[in-house]
């Protein structure tokens, strides 16, 4: 029976994620994969380009910088799908939670309606067995990691840097300390803005208004209503944690990455439906961490040319940054604008 199938493969996984650190160490290559929001055309598409044999053929880890149900059709099928591989590959694959693996958020029908991950369970299962079917899924976010280090260099998290994380003295280790299993977030905790936060957007961070409501640290208020963070932060956290890049999702990307306009942040959407904007077209995709430098992979745009099916996903190479101590700026990273052109002229063609 499909509910007792899904109670057991969540039960396997959280059992596996209470015996993981809250902060995960992995090394390089690792592909790092962000939002799936109940995408499963999306997740299709990953499986078959990156893990067709499953991931356990591949040389690489897979991590997810959380957000898998919400919004999309498909949320069930999706983590369950994600569940039953953590399970498989438990040293291979890694997901780090999202602010939709809380039940607050999952559970909101009334604000995201039949794209709910709640309103879903109740529509395959029935209003009983889906409350349970929902509740086995939330106990198994319960256990997800909230953070990842890959290759010793990049900060992986969903949401953004909390304040925490930059105060004297601060650890990584810190992340550790979190309960596991964590059932309530609670806004004002370390926790919460990590999976809520948000960077400045690139084009506003000079604005002098905005510069006036960042504090000596770069953090202010998001248009969410919660922690933002500048350039600032960026200094400070980088320079103090001794990483290169901070990867995120959390903020749907037309193009399917983003980066800051240091280089040095960098957001990624793996699924390719904006759902604030429907009516724009975008895309989806992944980062591969690589043991000698970072490679952006982008889903080709829907709309192809005739006659264009060749199958592709190189877009530029962004090489890692050694830190050298005296300065922790991307010298050797690319410019936002040169990343746009790369695009242009690496056009992706998938089928
Ligand atoms: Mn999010």
């Amino acid at each position: 029976m499909l509910k007792n199938l899904v109670l057991d493969v969540a039960e396997a996984a959280a059992n596996i994620q209470l015996k993981e650190p809250r902060m995960l160490e992995i090394p390089a290559p690792c592909y790092v994969l962000g939002d799936i929001h109940g995408n499963l055309l999306d997740l299709t598409f990953f499986r078959r380009i990156l893990w067709p044999a499953g991931p356990e053929a591949q040389g690489a880890d897979f991590l997810f910088l959380g957000d898998f149900v919400d919004r999309g059709a498909d949320s069930l099928p999706v983590v369950a799908y994600m569940m039953a591989q953590k399970v498989l590959n438990p040293r291979k694959w890694w997901m780090i939670r999202g602010n939709h693996e809380t039940r607050e958020v999952n559970g909101n029908i009334k604000t995201y309606r039949e794209g709910s991950f709640l309103h879903q369970c109740l529509r395959i299962f029935g209003d009983a067995d889906g409350r349970t079917v929902w509740e086995s899924v939330n106990c198994f976010f319960d256990t997800l990691p909230l953070a990842a280090r890959v290759a010793n260099r990049v900060f992986c998290v969903h949401g953004g840097i909390p304040k925490e994380l930059c105060q004297p003295g601060a650890s990584l280790e810190m992340v550790n300390e979190t309960p596991n299993p964590l059932k309530l977030v609670r806004r004002g905790d370390m926790v919460h803005s990590m999976l809520w936060s948000d960077p400045v957007p690139p084009d506003r961070e000079t604005a002098v208004e905005v510069q006036q409501q960042l504090d000596s640290q770069g953090f202010g208020l998001s248009s969410r209503g919660c922690s933002c963070f500048g350039e600032k932060t960026l200094d400070i956290f980088m320079e103090q944690h001794r990483v290169s890049y901070v990867f995120r999702g959390h903020e749907a990307q037309q193009h399917g990455i983003g980066l800051s306009r240091s280089t040095r942040l960098c957001t990624i959407f793996s699924t390719s439906k904006d759902h604030f904007a429907p009516e724009v077209k975008t895309t989806c995709g992944c980062v591969l961490v690589n043991r000698d430098g970072i490679l952006p992979i982008v889903r080709g745009q829907p709309q192809q040319p005739k006659g264009s099916k060749t199958l592709g996903m190189r877009q530029g190479r962004l090489p890692l940054q050694q830190i050298d101590g005296n300065t922790n700026r991307n010298k050797m990273g690319v410019k936002l604008e040169e990343l746009e052109k790369s695009k242009e002229d690496a056009r992706l063609f998938v089928c």
